[in-house]
């Protein structure tokens, strides 16, 4: 496999001449080139960039040196991998895709990014693909080639050697889709923290089923996006909430907080009076749980920890659509977000309307109890329940 990149930061790539792509290099598995884009920039200054038409902060590279180095570096079969923060989000299924290509070339933005031109053109001369490395920022896209770089690199046969992918294979079967279980090497103890018994135990089966356990809660709690999704009778999923559902969100909130507002004879409930960002900015303070049925959002819940331990999980905005309240949906959706409490929770708190007799009667047919005890908004009544374990 060839390699090429294209940067104003030539020396981000050093690494790579000595690190395990560099020894692969040096077999002959690898071709590195790393050119500095300004090499092809023919003014006094060797401008890469130039200020955006249509105003706006920062400076855009300049199409005209891209042009160039493009048309020296790419050749028949060639696939161009613009890292940028509005690409595809790598991951290993990626990985895998670009490393059965035979020449890869970087080209590494930085600035505001590259003038939308050089894409286009780049499209009609190779493969383009636009990558991200996940959402977060940086300053340009060196440090995003790199990473794309060693994950590719380490799938090409013959590096690492061959036995080392096979291992890699069953390994990545064995952990189906998990993430994985905690390692320990000797001392068997260390600064006071012991090994756990069942890795000495010798007992093969107990260890396996030990490490599955591990790996299974390390994923509910840091990666529920990885695990099966909870599903209806009928096979509907209960997905986390995107920001994107914010808006839909915002329309069943308010459908099924009038209600509550005319129950109640109320109209100071926070959900009836949230706006669009309101509802943006809380989905991300929040787990937030939603249903769809036939493409439309007709059911939602949300959950975070609370309290001064952190050891309180307080459910709310259980919502159902009016065509489907009564059906069920609202006791699933409660049962959910408590499965969903991170192990920290040994508790669960919730608020409905004092006059919300419905909502009240499935809260204490799921097992929790109204507190009078505790201090609650005008007009609501705080229901809690402890975590069986
Ligand atoms: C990446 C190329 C070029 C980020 C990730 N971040 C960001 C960002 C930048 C400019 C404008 C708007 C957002 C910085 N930047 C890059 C960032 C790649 C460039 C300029 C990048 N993967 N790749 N997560």
């Amino acid at each position: 496999m060839r390699l090429d990149y294209l940067t104003i930061f030539p020396d981000f790539f050093a690494p790579l001449e000595l690190s395990l792509p560099g020894k692969a290099a040096a077999s002959g598995l690898l071709d590195l080139g790393v050119h500095d884009l300004r090499q092809w920039a023919h003014d006094r200054h060797r401008t890469v960039d130039d200020t955006p038409y249509g105003g706006g902060a920062g400076m855009v590279m300049k199409p005209e040196p891209w042009g160039e180095a493009l048309a020296e570096v790419v050749r028949p079969g060639s696939t161009v991998v613009f890292t940028t923060p509005s690409g595809e989000r790598f991951d290993q299924r990626l990985a895998e895709e670009l490393s059965t290509r035979e020449h890869l070339v970087f080209a590494c933005g930085r600035y505001e990014g590259i003038d939308q031109r050089v894409i286009d053109h780049a499209r009609e001369i190779a493969e383009v693909r636009e990558i991200s490395l996940g959402d977060y920022v940086l300053n340009g896209g060196e440090v995003a080639a790199l990473a794309v770089t060693e994950a590719v690199v380490r799938l090409l046969p013959g590096f690492m050697g061959n036995a080392a992918s096979l291992v890699e294979e069953s390994h990545a079967a064995e952990s189906g889709g998990l993430l994985e279980y905690p390692v320990y090497t000797k001392p068997r103890s260390w600064e006071g923290r012991d090994v756990p018994d069942v890795l000495l135990s010798g007992d093969h089966g107990a260890i396996a089923r030990w490490r599955r356990a591990e790996a299974v809660r390390r994923t509910a709690q840091r990666r529920p996006d990885l695990l099966s999704p909870s599903v209806l009778d009928d096979g509907t999923p209960i997905v986390r909430a995107v920001p994107g559902d914010a808006g839909e969100l915002l329309t069943l909130q308010r459908a099924c907080w009038v209600q509550e507002a005319v129950a109640n004879d109320m109209l100071a409930i926070p959900a009836l009076h949230e706006s669009l960002d309101d509802v943006r900015a809380w989905l991300g303070e929040w787990d937030t749980y939603v249903v769809r049925r036939a493409g439309r959002l007709v059911a939602a819940v949300r959950g975070r920890l609370e309290g001064e331990a952190g050891d309180t999980w307080d459910i709310g905005r259980i919502m159902v659509a009016p065509d489907l309240q009564g059906s069920g949906l609202g006791r699933v959706l409660l049962d959910h977000i408590q499965a969903v409490a991170p192990p920290a929770a040994t508790s669960y708190v919730l608020f409905t309307g004092a006059a919300s007799a419905r909502n009240q009667r499935m809260y204490k047919k799921a097992g929790f109890r109204l507190r009078p005890d505790l201090p609650a908004p005008p007009g609501a009544v705080v229901l809690t329940k402890r975590r069986g374990r």
